[in-house]
Formats: C-alpha cells, structure tokens, sequence
C-alpha cells in the first residue's frame, strides 16, 4: 500500500518510516512535489492535522496521513501546545522556541507537560483520527544534542534524562508519535 505523509518535516518523516512496515511504502510531499503551504488554521491539534490530511487528498486523490503535535505545559495553561512550531515567532528555530519556553518557566516549580500527536488517515476520502500522549518535565536548561524541537528540555515520566539524550530507538520506544503511530498501523492492518 502506497501512504503520502502530508508534512514538510523532514525529522517526522525520519521517525515514522522507520516504524512503519514494510508493506506500506510511504511518499513525501517532496516525492509528489507539492510545494503549496497548508495553512494551520486549527484550534486543536486533531482539527490541523485533519486540515492537512484532508488538503493532500482533494488535492491528489491519493491516500495519505497527515500528523501535528505540540508541547503542553500545564503552568502555562497547556501553551505553546497548537502553537508549539512557533510559539517563539513565526517562522521561529527550535532554539528560539526552546529559549522563550525556559524563560516563561524561570523560577516556575510546576514543570509538568506532556507531548501529544495526532495522526489524521485519510483512505478514499474518509479520515480517521489517532492519538499519543507522553508525560514529563521541563528541564531548567537544555539537555542534550540529539533528536529535534523541544527534545533537549523534556524528561519523560520515570526517566532522568531528555528525549535529547536518547537514542531514535529509545524515544520512538515511548514517544508520543510512536503511540499514536502503532494505533494507525494497527487499524491498516484491519482494512
Ligand atoms: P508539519 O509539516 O508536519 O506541519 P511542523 O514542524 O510544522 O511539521 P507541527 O505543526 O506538528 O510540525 O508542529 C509541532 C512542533 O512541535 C514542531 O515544530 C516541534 O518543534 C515540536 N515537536 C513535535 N513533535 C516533537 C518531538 O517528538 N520532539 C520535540 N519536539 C516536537
């Protein structure tokens, strides 16, 4: 089965293939070369990401995937969340996104966020969402040189060290991309 998965992210793209099976044989927007930008009007993270499934196939007519995702901080009252890719500025580096979140927290003792992904399936025109969640922290300083966004302040729930510091494999073991992943491989496999 051939999937397009609607991002320009070249990182998500990198850790979804590499979960995938290898039945699915998955294309890029860069593999169909569609260069349009896909406005992310949404207020929620599954209105987006259906926002960008939905505009892949009435444009292409393929079947495909889109995903958005976000950090939520609860002393923040869950921002930067469905603005976490620019919560800093448009157009904003994961550094400069990064930074404005560990000075928003300066001082702040409640660091408790988590990740969330949403997956949007689009198969012959009709979507179907999928979700994942993980918890943890924010550090007070960035941790790490691995992985991408804000990867080097988050500490999961019963870990000590950042997404940053970790391995893809050990991430994608947890992550919240991962969870919501397995669910939508799950339900392929059902069709
Ligand atoms: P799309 O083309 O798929 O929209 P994007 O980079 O704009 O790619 P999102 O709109 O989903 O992605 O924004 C999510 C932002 O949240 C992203 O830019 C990262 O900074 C951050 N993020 C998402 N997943 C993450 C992860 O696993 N680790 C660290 N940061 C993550």
């Amino acid at each position: 089965m051939k999937l397009i998965f609607a991002t320009s992210n070249q990182n998500k793209i990198i850790e979804v293939q590499s979960l995938l099976p290898k039945s699915i044989k998955l294309l890029s927007l860069l593999d169909i070369n569609y260069t349009n930008e896909i406005e992310e009007t949404g207020i929620t993270l599954e209105e987006n990401a259906q926002i960008k499934s939905d505009a892949i196939y009435s444009s292409t007519l393929l079947n495909c995937f889109a995903e958005d995702s976000g950090l939520f901080v609860h002393q923040l009252n869950g921002e930067p969340g469905v603005h976490s890719a620019r919560y800093a500025a448009i157009n904003s580096t994961s550094q400069e996104n990064t930074s404005k979140l560990l000075i928003q927290l300066k001082n702040t003792t409640n660091r408790e966020a988590y990740f969330k992904t949403v997956f949007s399936l689009c198969i012959n025109g009709a979507s179907t969402l999928f979700s994942g969640i993980i918890e943890g922290t924010i550090t007070k300083e960035s941790q790490g040189n691995g992985g991408f966004g804000y990867d080097s302040v988050f500490i999961p729930r019963g870990y000590t060290s950042t997404f940053a510091h970790m391995t893809r494999a050990q991430k994608q073991a947890i992550s919240h991309r991962s969870l919501a992943l397995h669910k939508m491989i799950h339900y392929l496999g059902l069709l």
